[in-house]
């Protein structure tokens, strides 16, 4: 048998959290189709998804978002899942304009099992986790015993010492059409 040096390896299959928004367009279904892109791709499936949330925008006035988060398990390395993400948010319309503006979909890899990783491409846990309640109420539905390998504590923790005025209503997955 012969080994490729310049094969990716085989990573084993990881636990990844992903918070997804949308405040452009047709968010609801834009949210659905790419986590279907998602789960298209044959090195990674979708363990969870939680309900959606409609939430005040952090950032310049802008329209109001629909957050969600989604639990993944995953064969590719953090930085091949950040360009799958990526190349997601391009078929779906993504242009980078205003910093923390509008946007048809963002998606944020926020935890990739207790990896803590700081490149200019990709910090691990997203630096901003911790203080949005966009990501930490949807995440603490699906995962919220999963620990910030930074400060030690679980999801549940984190969502105590944030603000959740901004989360204005949940959209339940079964009521979705
Ligand atoms: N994303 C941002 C900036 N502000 N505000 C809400 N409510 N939801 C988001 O997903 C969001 C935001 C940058 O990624
Ligand atoms: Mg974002
Ligand atoms: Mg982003």
């Amino acid at each position: 048998m012969s080994t490729n040096i310049n094969e990716e390896p085989k990573y084993p299959t990881l636990k990844a959290a992903i918070s997804l928004g949308s405040n452009l367009g047709e968010s609801h279904t834009i949210l659905n189709k790419a986590l279907e892109s998602l789960e298209q791709n044959e090195n990674i499936t979708i363990e969870n998804i939680s309900n959606l949330y409609e939430t005040i925008p952090v950032g310049p006035p802008q329209p109001n978002y629909l957050n969600a988060c989604a639990i993944l398990k995953t064969k590719l390395s953090p930085q091949t899942l950040l360009k799958t993400l990526l190349d997601i948010e391009t078929k779906f319309g993504r242009t980078r304009k205003e910093k923390w503006g509008a946007r048809t979909l963002d998606i944020d890899l926020i935890l990739y099992e207790q990896l803590i990783l700081e490149t200019p491409e990709l910090q691990l846990p997203h630096p901003r986790m911790k203080d949005r309640a966009f990501v930490l109420v949807p995440l603490a539905e699906i995962a919220p015993n999963w620990i910030d390998p930074l400060t030690k504590k679980t999801i549940e923790e984190l969502l105590k010492n944030v603000d959740t005025a901004g989360i204005l209503k949940k959209i339940e997955i079964s009521t979705q059409t």
